[in-house]
């Protein structure tokens, strides 16, 4: 057992029961160029989420932990994507419309895969989620459950909306969490620093905060 100094208190974990989740670092959130950004959002406030995020999956890797990508999108025919996600902000170029990297968030188009400085290795699972929710209509967790994961440390995008409601179903499927605040991105300054306070707050009520510094940290002695 090692611990993190993290908020609200450390967060104790066995690295063979603990499993390093990177929610949707998909090219269509994260790349200059993609949906996000076609929205008008500035992506560099989640592109600064990647290279920590690349140091905790080396070090993850390394030391042998079970490592599991999602992606947010849907099939080409588009038969799980429901309505109210498909008519929600009446854009002119929503989820499943041509975008400047293919179908938007289309599994199987350019834009919906991870971008390359956190490509998934042979071997590690992807999850492919319709949802916000890693949990929500995938088989994530009987993964987990199969491989005698009790813990998450989550990285991802974004703060507020995928990562939020990932570390939410978890912590009601008995997960402990911990997210690390430098791997994760939102395009709200302000939703990032609302999330991350809503998860560890009430004594930690949906999870733990702490940085990829200390987190890596913590493993090297582990
Ligand atoms: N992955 C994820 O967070 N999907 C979103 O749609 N996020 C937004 O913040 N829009």
């Amino acid at each position: 057992m090692t611990a993190v100094p993290a908020e609200p208190y450390e967060f104790e974990f066995e690295p063979r029961s603990c499993a390093l989740v990177i929610i949707d670092m998909q090219r269509d959130f994260v790349d200059p160029g993609g949906f996000g950004e076609a929205l008008g959002n500035d992506v560099s406030l989640l592109r600064r989420a990647i290279a920590p995020t690349k140091k905790v999956l080396d070090a993850a890797r390394a030391r042998g932990m079970l490592v599991v990508h999602t992606r947010e999108g849907h099939r080409p025919d588009l038969s799980d994507l429901p309505l109210n996600k498909k008519l929600r902000g009446r854009l002119e170029n929503g989820i499943g419309d041509p975008g400047p990297m293919g179908r938007i968030l289309v599994r199987g188009e350019y834009g919906h895969d991870i971008v390359d400085e956190l490509k998934p290795a042979p071997g590690e699972p992807v999850v492919d989620k319709p949802g916000k929710g890693a949990f929500y209509a995938t088989d994530l967790d009987a993964m987990l459950h199969n491989r005698g994961i009790r813990q998450l440390v989550v990285c991802g995008v974004t703060t507020e909306v995928c990562v939020n409601t990932s570390v939410r179903e978890a912590n009601d499927r008995g997960y402990d969490c911990l997210v690390l605040e430098d791997c994760v991105g939102s395009y709200f300054p302000e939703f990032q620093v609302a999330a991350l306070s809503m998860i560890k707050a009430q004594g930690g009520i949906f999870g733990w905060v702490s940085d990829s510094k200390r987190f890596l940290a913590a493993l090297a002695q582990a």
